[in-house]
């Protein structure tokens, strides 16, 4: 049987869906080939294997199994400990910890959860700074994190964009925080996890290491691994690591019981059987030698992306990237990020407007654009598209400033062409 070409509607994929409720079977089928035909340049966001998607929609998804494998609540886990175990036994081997939890339902919980088991309410913690690349849970005012701890927060120096660890380890030292939050969702440079360490140990603070956006990263061994350092791990496992919408927790043994009494009974009930299958095979996928191959293309194809557009006169945060990730500030384009993100959008560019450090704008319109290469990566564009790609951002950006739909609607076709001969993964039949 022949394959459908990437663009093409999978409705065949999804009969009874398409029996049941047409409508929704519509929406699903547009997404899938707004995902086939767009350049998807949005840094968390990846395409997983057909593997990942089929073991999210298993059956596993009827079976409640609150506890943890051989210490349930319900009868009837003879497969799901099972399955709980392999996802367990995998994340451990493939990152090298004594304790992995698979269970916290996304990022934020996993991050709630790490709060639970090592501070009080009203207690000091530390992170960076959500505007300088943080993220919402590692204090920050408006998160439930942010009222119900007391948060302080580092940034980045003004000058290199880089974090300055002399004003972390004074901060640290001052404020005695309970945890420090190293990583965050806007950070293109590498993170000094010995450094933060250090910094920790000298506070008498748990360094929580939140790998969410380049868990893929380390995993393939293009990026160095927190585990030596860091107390707790927390990750999504649906960013550059390619797995289901998810999160895991890593630790030492030391912390074991306390992340998993934390997890479970401490903030969630029963876990997402289908979503824990759906991880473990995607560990699975992320042990294979490919991985490691397509890991350090993600980081190859950024830093190529990132030279071609300092070569067009953008302006990125810290000069460049190490990883996945490129921050783009458009002040000096004189074109707002929310301007750009949305006239980018039209032109099958998907990216996120986005604030940069010392952002004189709001979050909700700020200088800003964040991109990265992990989706582009994984449907097999390589180093030598990366002019292209640069070539259209700037064309789009450009379009956006001058209010030129046309200019847009020829980029749009442009990349629909180059994106129709690198089939999606997961969304062409087999
Ligand atoms: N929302 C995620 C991101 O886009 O980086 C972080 O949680």
């Amino acid at each position: 049987m022949t394959q459908p070409p990437a663009h093409q509607p999978a409705a065949h994929q999804h009969p009874a869906l398409a029996a049941a409720d047409p409508e929704l079977a519509a929406l699903v089928g547009a997404e899938e080939r707004l995902q086939a035909d767009t350049l998807r340049l949005i840094p968390s966001e990846n395409y997983v294997s057909a593997a990942v998607l089929e073991a999210s929609g298993t059956v596993l998804q009827n079976k409640y199994s609150e506890g943890y494998p051989g210490r349930r609540y319900y009868e009837g886990q003879q497969n799901i400990d099972q399955v709980e175990r392999l996802a367990v036994a995998r994340a451990k081997a493939l990152f090298g910890t004594d304790h992995a939890n698979v269970q916290p339902y996304s990022g934020s919980p996993a991050n709630l959860a790490v709060y639970l088991a090592f501070a009080e309410p009203g207690d000091t913690v530390m992170g960076m700074a959500l505007p300088m690349g943080g993220h919402l849970t590692h204090g920050w005012g408006v998160s439930a994190t942010g009222r119900w701890f007391r948060g302080v927060q580092y940034g980045v120096r003004e000058d290199t964009g880089l974090v300055d660890f002399d004003a972390v380890r004074e901060l640290a030292l001052k404020e005695r925080p309970k945890l420090i939050f190293c990583g965050g969702t806007a950070l293109p440079r590498t993170i000094d996890f010995a450094a933060f360490a250090e910094i920790a140990r000298e506070a008498g603070s748990v360094l929580v290491a939140d790998i969410a956006h380049i868990a893929g990263l380390i995993a393939g061994g293009a990026h160095p691994s927190p585990v030596p350092h860091a107390d707790v791990i927390s990750t999504t496992t649906h960013k550059t690591l390619r797995g289901p919408r998810g999160a895991m927790l890593l630790a030492r043994e030391e912390h074991a019981k306390a992340i998993d009494k934390a997890v479970f009974p401490g903030l969630q009930g029963g876990p997402h059987n289908q979503t824990t299958a759906a991880i473990a095979v995607a560990l699975h996928e992320a042990a294979q030698p490919s991985f490691r191959d397509y890991a350090h293309a993600v980081v190859a194809n950024a830093r190529a992306l990132a030279d071609a557009l300092l070569a067009r006169g953008f302006d990125l945060v810290s000069g460049g990237t190490d990883n996945h990730l490129i921050l783009m500030d458009l002040t000096p384009k004189n074109v707002p990020g929310k301007i750009a993100a949305k006239a980018l959008d039209r032109a099958g560019i998907v990216v996120n407007y986005n604030t940069v450090p010392y952002d004189p704008r709001k979050p909700f319109d700020p200088s800003g654009i964040r991109i990265g290469t992990p989706s582009l990566t994984s449907r097999g564009l390589t180093t030598a598209h990366m002019d292209t790609v640069a070539e259209w951002i700037d064309r789009g950006v450009r379009a956006a400033g001058a209010g030129d739909e046309d200019a847009l609607l020829k980029i749009r076709g442009e990349v629909g062409e180059l994106m129709g001969a690198f089939p999606a993964p997961g969304l062409t039949a087999t």
